[in-house]
């Protein structure tokens, strides 16, 4: 019988289903796609050499007609993005939580395809800008496609969907001008953000360096709405999804971010590419917070209103599987472009709520795919298709890949033996939870999701000092973009009622004057609020928010530049360069030319990168080693000088040795003691830069290099304002 035919699920299951559509066209002869060989695709049919193309060509017009309509609508948000194949494995069953069998079964390795991307900016906008990334991932599930459609922030702008085509027509470029693209930073978005409370909390993630991740792979997900989880005795627990990236999360600075958009706008894509081509597979941990029902009022905010987070020191994220991308798509338009994800794809053993922003998403999501990949049959494509059986009587539409056999397509029929039929009780059927509602209709916003402060408060108090001051100086960087004085008003106005010096602080930024702080009736309001809040469960600080409190324990698949001329020291570049390699870095030695460069004991070092190329930023960090002609050439280049003032700017782990001092010192960052010649043998280290000089040994210099670098950024130098990059 249909019902019983269930899908064998392994890590390959999804990559074995996608093989017969996998083409290779190596020794094949070039046809139409009608399979006609072809003699010639170079002319087209004429009369005559010199005389016009005749309609005749059936090859020609075939060749255009497909290339006219190679274009498919790019997605409304999240239009660009990079996937990746891999699978999901649960650590232990978890089975008292839900009876999805992919969480209560860890012998199973579970297909996923993931898709990462920025939301506002097109297809071709560059990765670094300052926005929300999107994670989605869809699980290719024996009980069918489970979609978690989440983003690396775990609130939203809006708390009703309704809102969603407002938000994002004010981000969105402004249309008459159509400028500008891929950015926050114009008046439309701040004119919204302004008049529209609900949007704070937000606000605070979007100006922090969440916005400018260093890596997709350094970056956390999170489901962002609460779900349910249901378990086989019909018992349900609401849930929040997070995903750790197991490197820890780590960003950019904005500096670096606006110039890489030049340098490389592909740098995030390129990076989850070049990762898993080598084999330094991408891992997150799936985290859960369960929250027992009889628990859900117990917080200062609405579990439905997804402008909160539940502070994971209120409700621990216990982390209950691993998710590991290890394969990146044969065909970006085929798997990349056309993966569709539905928030409303879920499985037996999860659930939703009645988060008013879900509900929009349940009706958006399969609504926008019939117009971006024309037609209801899209879940036919290859990479959407479920690794589970699909028997239903939906049929016909554009694109209808499948051939239904039979006379019966209606239920209920004889003609087809009843099939396919409904599954009876236990044989895996999706119920939906039976959660118990009474009500009057009405156009309105639940009271409990009144408050838009306390959890943009809350995020200010968990960051630490140069988080505050990247935030400080976000605002003041999209604010100073928007023409209208008045919305920089509002907006500082509204940041001083998060924060007073918050918000002193931008309007210190903008020359405005400052907001004379909340006014009597809002405190009036808030202390009312407060009291009545005082039962409820509540944090004034979490740590876990701030990045500084991230892992910082590794510098694997960190990019390492060393500047390098002819005359270079080859046993200094060498040691350091084997240690870091050995540590899991990717090191990349960088001179004026490409080609070879030779030593100063003699040979060749092969140049990796030349400096036309590339730059300080798209490095976590820089080495110098001596060789006093390598050094002597460097000092009066440009390249090499600004390189080190950029990294020092950028607040990277800079390392040199021996001469490699010197052009430390001729760069500007002299402020920072170095180490001497007088100090032959010691290792020096200040805020990051990690000098020797006269080491016959570099193995302390080399710990103290890679610490620093596993520390990612160092805040605390004080004079690099002062020096120009
Ligand atoms: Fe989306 N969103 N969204 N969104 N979203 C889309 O679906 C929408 C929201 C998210 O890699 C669209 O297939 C509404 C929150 C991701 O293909 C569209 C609302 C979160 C992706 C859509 C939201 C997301 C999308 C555009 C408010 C985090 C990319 C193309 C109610 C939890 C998926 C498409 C991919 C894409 C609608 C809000 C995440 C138009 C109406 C909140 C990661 O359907």
């Amino acid at each position: 019988m249909a019902q019983s035919k269930t899908a064998s699920i392994d890590e390959q299951a999804k990559i074995r289903d996608l093989e017969p559509e996998r083409k290779d066209s190596t020794g094949t002869h070039l046809t139409t796609d009608q399979g006609i060989r072809v003699d010639d695709t170079d002319n087209s049919l004429k009369v005559s050499a010199r005389g016009p193309t005749l309609l005749e060509d059936f090859h020609f017009r075939e060749k255009i007609t497909r290339f006219d309509h190679e274009r498919i609508p790019e997605r409304v948000v999240h239009a660009r993005g990079s996937g990746a194949h891999g699978y999901f494995q649960v650590y232990a069953s978890l089975k008292d939580l839900t009876r999805a069998r992919f969480l209560k079964d860890p012998a199973v390795k579970t297909p996923v395809f993931v898709r990462f991307s920025t939301v506002v900016g097109s297809r071709g906008s560059a990765d670094t800008v300052r926005d929300v990334r999107g994670f989605a991932v869809k699980f290719y599930t024996e009980e069918g496609n489970f979609d978690l459609v989440g983003n690396n922030i775990p609130v939203f702008f809006i708390q009703d969907g309704i809102k969603f085509p407002d938000v994002v027509h004010a981000v969105k470029p402004e249309p008459d001008r159509e400028i500008p693209q891929a950015s926050s930073a114009h008046d439309t978005f701040w004119d919204f953000a302004s008049l529209v409370p609900e949007t704070t909390h937000m606000l605070m993630w979007i100006l922090s360096d969440r916005a400018i991740p260093r890596s997709f792979r350094m970056m956390e997900g999170f489901g962002v709405h609460t779900f349910r989880l249901v378990n086989e005795e019909g018992k349900s627990r609401f849930v929040k999804f997070h995903w750790k990236p197991l490197l820890g999360v780590h960003s950019l600075v904005w500096d670096e971010a606006q110039k890489i958009a030049g340098k490389d706008p592909d740098f995030h894509r390129r990076d989850l590419w070049d990762a898993i081509e080598k084999g330094a597979y991408p891992e997150y941990e799936l985290g859960l917070q369960i929250i027992e029902e009889d628990e859900a009022d117990s917080f200062d905010f609405d579990l439905l209103d997804p402008t909160k987070i539940v502070p994971e020191e209120l409700v621990p994220v216990r982390r209950v599987g691993k998710l590991v991308l290890n394969r990146n798509p044969d065909n970006f338009f085929a798997e990349t472009e056309q993966v569709a994800f539905c928030v409303q794809n879920v499985v037996p053993g999860i659930d939703f709520t009645d988060d008013p922003l879900m509900h929009a998403r349940l009706f958006s999501y399969l609504d926008t795919q019939l117009t971006r990949l024309g037609g209801p049959n899209f879940a036919q494509i290859p990479i959407n298709r479920p690794v589970a059986r699909v028997d239903n009587h939906q049929t016909d539409g554009f694109h209808q890949h499948r051939i239904p056999t039979g006379r019966a397509h209606y239920t209920p029929n004889s003609l087809g033996g009843g099939c396919p039929m409904v599954a009876g009780p236990g044989a895996g059927a999706f119920t939906h939870y039976p959660e118990k509602l009474t009500g009057v209709k009405q156009r309105a916003r639940s009271e409990s999701f009144g408050d838009h402060f306390t959890q943009a408060t809350l995020f200010w108090n968990s960051m630490s000092m140069p988080e505050k001051e990247h935030l400080v100086k976000a605002a003041v960087f999209e604010l100073g973009k928007c023409e209208s004085k008045d919305i920089r008003q509002r907006m500082v106005e509204r940041f001083t009622r998060v924060d007073a010096g918050f918000g002193q602080a931008v309007a210190a930024g903008l020359g405005l004057a400052a907001h004379a702080g909340v006014g009597a009736t809002v405190k009036k309001a808030a202390q009312a609020v407060a009291q009545k809040l005082t039962t409820k469960r509540t944090v004034d600080a979490s740590p876990t928010l701030s990045m500084e409190n991230t892992v910082k324990n590794s510098i694997r698949t960190r990019r390492i530049a060393i500047l390098a001329e002819k005359g270079v020291s080859l046993a200094e570049l060498s040691a350091v360069r084997n240690a870091l390699v050995a540590e899991g870095a990717e090191v990349h030695v960088i001179s004026s030319r490409l080609g070879t460069i030779e030593a100063a004991e003699g040979g060749d070092i092969e140049v990796d990168q030349a400096s036309i190329h590339v730059g300080s930023i798209l490095y976590d960090a820089v080495f110098v080693p001596g060789g006093a002609a390598s050094v002597e050439a460097m000092k009066k280049l440009g390249d090499p000088i600004h390189f080190i003032n950029e990294a020092f700017r950028h607040n990277k782990p800079i390392g040199a040795t021996s001469e490699g001092v010197e052009l430390l010192l001729a760069s500007n960052i002299k402020g920072v003691t170095v180490a001497s010649a007088q100090a032959a043998g010691q290792t020096f280290q200040a805020d990051g830069v990690v000098t020797v000089r006269g080491a016959s040994d570099l193995t302390t210099f080399i710990q103290d290099f890679v610490k620093a670098i596993a520390q990612h950024r160092h805040w605390n130098r004080g004079e690099k304002e002062a020096v120009p990059a």
